[in-house]
């Protein structure tokens, strides 16, 4: 169980060379004592005043704020402003090591159409491979909720594999697409943070980075879900693959919701995969091509068959360039209504491109609105960079970490932009007293990943500059989510002590009477969502709360309370970062 806790600090502990900020929340102006102490001991190491009392703008708390970022001994402390006491947290340099194999984890814990074996997955988390039956599964024929028609197809495909999304059973090509790129683009870009044999996974001793064996689990469905050239829309890919009706939460483990058609009312029930959009197409495109150039090495054949799927689908996507997602039929899944789909042709253009160096590549990205613009710089809107919908900045950043043609002029411009961006995020963070990268516009479903990615931004500023107060700011994001905020709670799984326990998930349902597990390590929630989206936010009444608080860990809470794949791979992302920046 959980404890509560009355500071806002890192629960999870302070890296060696960072900074270290606790905080407490109190309505008094003067400043107040602060001490170190060693908790096995209780000796005090360091102590200090306060910085003067900064009312945070988003909660209006007044936070007290003990800096002790000049204490580097490695150890177990609590830091005590006032007479209120932290619980003990550790001091090291190995603090986001352990984090990136958890977060990572999560991915092989979240495969669809595989046992999870005991060796692997360990006894909580062990269970039997679930749905199957994707292995032959039809497109879904008739009305979507927006009174759409759609035709289905003749023939019926392999769907088989992949990742769940989330706490739900579906697998949807576009959320798919920015999780595999997040997690090759902190492959290719420190390639010696990831081994064979980090994982507890099958392919443990391939020879091959599981980080890429799990990635490849994915993409290997991705590439399923690409309609066989030859057929109608043959290259585009289907959007998505899910139940047409939710199952329910959180008793129904996924061998229980098979295609089974026959089982309920055949009309409203099944699972299905649902029409290709174009979307989803250059979704496929972009991932494939990135693995086209990264498994190079590792799998000759593999790298081959992702470029000429990449190209087939851009192809593809170039014929058909405006079919777009439509509205799910009964209510079995999410929509992934990516509307927009300059940004992904954008995306898609610059992955193939610095796989193949094709100029027709180069060609279409000097075309593009998206070149030599950022999302989230300042002036051009909310701060944020990308998600699963807007994806144009995943393609800037391939364009400024693979070599290629390009001139070292227009590649200079980028990381500029991606430099202005980050200091956009410092600012913001500057001014939150909970040291958070992203301000109200970005407490959206899913703000935990707006962290994230934000942080990554800040990271690759890091990298461009080589000014360490990016690696400061990163590092003080992590700080946000590991309980340095307002909630004082660690939004990850097995990380502090006041941590995420009742995620939304049907498996980690966290009920040992119907025999659920609670989450695994590593597994990080949606976060605060300003707008109230789900029924226990709204009983809970989150709406008189500021924004940055409207958040419960409960199991009903699907809009605060999530778990997904495009969340936890910025933070594997961030954790490896973290890690590598800090070792000295
Ligand atoms: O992350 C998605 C968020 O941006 C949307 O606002 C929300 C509603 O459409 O959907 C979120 O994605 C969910 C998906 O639709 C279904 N699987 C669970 C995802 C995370 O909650």
């Amino acid at each position: 169980m959980s404890k509560a806790v009355q500071l806002s600090y890192n629960q999870a502990g302070y890296l060696r060379h960072g900074p270290k900020f606790a905080a407490l929340a109190r309505e008094t102006s003067g400043q107040l004592p602060w001490t170190l102490s060693e908790a096995a001991t209780g000796v005090v190491q360091i102590q200090g005043i306060t910085l003067p009392a900064y009312r945070d703008p988003l909660t209006g708390a007044l936070l007290h704020c003990a800096d002790f970022s000049s204490f580097k001994t490695a150890g177990v402390y609590i830091i005590q402003i006032d007479e209120i006491p932290s619980e003990p947290f550790r001091i090291g340099d190995n603090l986001y090591g352990t984090l990136t194999r958890d977060a990572l984890h999560f991915f092989y814990l979240m495969r669809s159409g595989i046992a999870l074996t005991e060796q692997y997955a360990g006894k909580a988390w062990a269970r039997p491979a679930g749905h199957l039956s994707d292995k032959d599964i039809r497109a879904f024929a008739g009305t979507d909720a927006q009174g759409t028609k759609w035709d289905g197809c003749s023939f019926s495909i392999d769907g088989s594999g992949g990742w769940y999304d989330a706490g739900d059973y579906g697998k949807y090509v576009v959320n798919g697409g920015i999780s595999v790129w997040t997690l090759q683009n902190a492959f290719e870009r420190m390639p010696d943070s990831f081994s064979d044999g980090d994982l507890a996974i099958p392919e443990q001793q391939n020879g091959i980075p599981d980080i890429l064996d799990e990635t490849r689990w994915e993409l290997e469905f991705l590439l399923r879900m690409q309609i066989p050239s030859g057929q109608p829309l043959g290259g585009m890919a289907f959007h998505k693959l899910h139940d047409r009706v939710w199952s329910g939460v959180p008793a129904e483990l996924p061998t229980y919701m098979d295609n089974n058609n026959e089982m309920k009312d055949g009309a409203s029930w099944g699972r299905y995969v649902y029409e290709p959009t174009t979307a989803a197409t250059l979704n496929l495109a972009a991932c494939a091509a990135q693995a086209g150039r990264i498994w190079k090495t590792f799998d000759k054949a593999f790298a081959e068959r992702c470029i000429t799927a990449a190209e087939q689908a851009w192809e593809a996507a170039r014929t058909n360039p405006i079919i777009l997602a439509g509205n799910v039929p009964g209510a079995g899944g999410g929509n992934y209504d990516d509307v927009n789909v300059e940004d992904d042709f954008y995306w898609a253009a610059c992955e193939l491109y610095a796989s193949t160096g094709k100029p027709e590549y180069e060609a279409f990205i000097r075309n593009s609105p998206y070149f030599k613009t950022f999302q989230g710089l300042n002036g051009h809107g909310a701060a944020y960079s990308m998600n699963w919908a807007d994806t144009a900045a995943l393609g800037s950043i391939t364009l400024v970490t693979v070599k290629t043609a390009l001139s070292e002029k227009d590649i200079n411009e980028i990381k500029d932009l991606i430099v202005k961006t980050a200091d956009r995020y410092a600012v913001i963070q500057r001014n939150d007293a909970y040291a958070t990268p992203i301000d109200a516009s970005g407490f959206v479903w899913g703000s935990n990943s707006m962290v994230l990615n934000n942080a990554i931004i800040l990271a690759l500023a890091h990298d461009i500059t080589g000014d360490r107060s990016y690696l400061s700011a990163v590092s003080r994001a992590m700080d946000y989510l590991l309980g340095y905020n307002s909630l004082r709670k660690s939004f990850v799984s097995g990380y502090g002590i006041d941590t995420l326990e009742h995620p939304h998930h049907r498996f980690w349902a966290n009920d040992p009477v119907k025999g659920l597990p609670p989450p695994p390590p590593g597994v990080i929630c949606g976060g605060p969502n300003a707008q109230i989206q789900d029924p226990v936010a709204e009983a809970l009444g989150l709406i008189h709360r500021p924004i940055p608080m409207r958040y419960v860990d409960e199991i009903g809470s699907f809009a605060t309370n999530e778990v997904a794949i495009n969340w936890n791979a910025p933070l594997v992302w961030v954790a490896s970062f973290l890690h590598r920046a800090f070792q000295r």
